[in-house]
């Protein structure tokens, strides 16, 4: 090390697995003291091996002996000086805002006041969206809303209401959509709530007329309330039917051969769902669907 003269100190250090080495060069000293680990090797001054010290930290401690307490104040949470800052360490595991852990900040909470359920546009007449949001120990500096996570608008004062937003809502495609809201903290914690949309047509009229070719693809009654379902495709063929929830998660499917078929849905819950027709690895129809 060619005259450079090294001294370290490793204080309070906790290795849980292999060597700890502290190594001394030639005319300098190296320190372990209140190291915990499980092989204990190198030419170092040692103290207190395999007992943690106080001070817990030696930087914090020499900055308080230079600067006075307000030093230590003035760079460090309560935990830091306390101790505790290891047990928020291990429940934050890496994961996301150490903040957001709620173990110092807390983060907002937000949640719609309205819609309370998903919007079917089909029978949605259309409101102003209004968000709850709130923030326990701070102030809470805005709220946005987004569909399918593009930014729509933003209100920076409660009550927090969105207007003039039926007409874009009701325009969305046949499919499914998330409103999202996202309030933010007076310490830029965030959180976030969201809603299902459901887009796109109206339910088709139930119709009783029956042709051996039909001109589209029907599926009736929807919604569907005594459980049998009607399918009605243009022409013969196997078709295979799959019903799907609202995370795209797969709850039931059937394969069928003809131009029509009958089904009755027992093993699927009351709900909303979409259903989709396929031959041949080709999607013929794709419809959001109700059972009541
Ligand atoms: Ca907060
Ligand atoms: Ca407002």
């Amino acid at each position: 090390m060619d005259g450079l003269v090294l001294r370290r100190c490793f204080w309070n250090i906790i290795s849980y697995r292999g060597e700890f080495r502290i190594d001394s060069p030639l005319g300098s000293m190296n320190w372990g003291i209140g190291c915990i680990g499980t092989d204990q090797t190198g030419e170092e001054y040692w103290e207190s091996w395999g007992i943690n010290v106080q001070p817990r930290s030696l930087f914090l401690q020499q900055l308080e002996d230079r600067l006075g307490r307000s030093a230590v104040v003035n760079i460090t949470i309560p935990e830091q000086q306390s101790g505790g800052i290891y047990d928020l360490l291990s429940t934050w595991g890496g994961q996301g805002d150490f903040s957001d852990g709620g173990f110092y900040w807390d983060i907002p909470n937000v949640s719609f006041i309205n819609p309370t359920s998903p919007i079917d546009v089909s029978i949605w007449e259309g409101s102003d969206i209004q968000v709850d949001a709130t923030d326990s120990d701070g102030t809470i500096e805005s709220v946005k809303l987004l569909i399918n996570g593009e930014p729509i608008a933003t209100d920076n004062e409660a009550p927090y209401i969105f207007t003039n937003l039926t007409t874009t809502i009701q325009n969305l495609s046949h499919e499914i959509h998330y409103l999202q809201v996202i309030a933010t903290d007076n310490d830029g914690n965030t959180n976030f709530t969201r809603q299902v949309i459901l887009g796109g047509n109206p339910p088709i009229e139930e119709e009783e007329i029956e042709d051996e070719e039909h001109l589209e693809i029907r599926i009736f009654p929807n919604p569907l309330q005594n459980r049998t379902l009607t399918i009605e495709m243009k022409e013969m063929g196997t078709y295979t039917v799959r019903f799907f929830d609202l995370y795209g998660q797969k709850v039931d499917h059937f394969t069928f051969e003809g131009i029509d078929y009958q089904f009755i849905c027992k093993n699927i819950a009351d709900g909303i769902y979409i259903l989709e027709i396929e031959d041949k690895g080709e999607i013929l129809f794709k419809s959001k669907f109700m059972i009541q």
